[in-house]
């Protein structure tokens, strides 16, 4: 079982800060206790420190990390000054834009590292509801290992997006689920809660993808490797403040990524089936 570094929390002495999995168990009802939050960031000086606030109000338990890419806009000072208000609240800081996939590369080894039992993803632009999480771990503790909150099931549903936004989404779900043969209905959402000792199990420092694609291909290793997944609906609601980081080339990127997996896949599966 891994302890908290000793910068963690820095300046939150005396506070009750969250510890890893030497804690309760998940099924105790402490649902929190050894869970952390990762927060991407790249220019989110408008959004972190309430981003970070919403975490925690919603699930006090759980511990939170940044992993901020220097975008010069002061979000990293924000954060750390948050998490010395607040307590529990690590800041990685990473020198310039390294992508979303490098961030949540980061985000898990560090949480596996440090002896996290549950680790969450989720955008720190307020797109991801934080109330929601207790329910997402709830569900986890029931019997899932990954669990998504998806637009895409009953329920589910997308504010105050742009069409183009929109249908790139639904699209992208669509083609990345039929080509890799996927029954995950939201495929590219980052608002995810994970069991540590799944992710464990499967190379996620090999996935090769810089943007989205890193979170499709994430899913499709753990569902190839037997993980046990579950779907809860949740409002996606477009950013307010600050800007978006998607762009034309991260849609490509994905695009040819998934493209890939889904040829690979087939031609083993073609192969597999050929008489020797
Ligand atoms: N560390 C890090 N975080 C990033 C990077 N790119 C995006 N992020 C963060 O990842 C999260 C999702 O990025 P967004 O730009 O909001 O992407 P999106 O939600 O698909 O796009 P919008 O709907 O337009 O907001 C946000 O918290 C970003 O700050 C990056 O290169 N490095
Ligand atoms: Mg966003």
């Amino acid at each position: 079982m891994g302890t908290l570094p000793r910068s963690f929390g820095q300046g939150a002495q005396g506070s009750a800060a969250p510890r890893p999995s030497d804690a309760l168990p998940l099924e105790t009802g402490t649902e929190a206790a050894g869970t952390l939050v990762i927060l991407p960031t790249y220019r989110e000086a408008d959004n972190i420190v309430q981003a970070i606030e919403r975490v925690r109000r919603s699930v006090p338990g759980a511990a939170i990390l940044v992993v901020d890419d220097d975008g010069g806009d002061g979000t990293a000072e924000l954060a750390q000054e948050a998490g010395r208000r607040l307590g529990a609240v690590e800041v990685l800081r990473r020198p310039g834009k390294a992508g979303l996939a490098s961030a949540y590369r980061s985000g898990l080894t560090w949480a596996l590292d440090h002896g996290f039992d549950v680790i969450v993803g989720m955008d720190a632009d307020l797109s991801h509801d934080a109330t929601a999480l207790p329910r997402l771990l709830s569900v986890l503790a029931e019997g899932a290992d990954v669990v998504v909150g998806s637009r895409y099931v009953r329920g589910g549903s997308s504010v105050a997006w742009p069409l183009g936004r929109r249908a790139l989404s639904r699209w992208g779900n669509w083609y990345a689920a039929h080509l890799l043969g996927s029954h995950v209905g939201d495929l590219t959402s980052a608002f995810r809660v994970y069991r540590a000792s799944v992710l464990r199990g499967v190379d996620f420092g090999a996935i090769r993808a810089g943007g989205y694609g890193f979170l499709i291909e994430l899913a499709y290793m753990l569902e190839r490797s037997g993980a046990r997944f579950a779907e809860v609906p949740v409002q996606f609601i477009n950013r307010v403040a600050g800007r978006s980081k998607m762009s034309l080339r991260i849609a490509l990127e994905s695009l040819r990524v998934v493209t890939a997996m889904g040829l690979t896949a087939r031609w083993e599966r073609w192969r597999g089936r050929r008489p020797t």
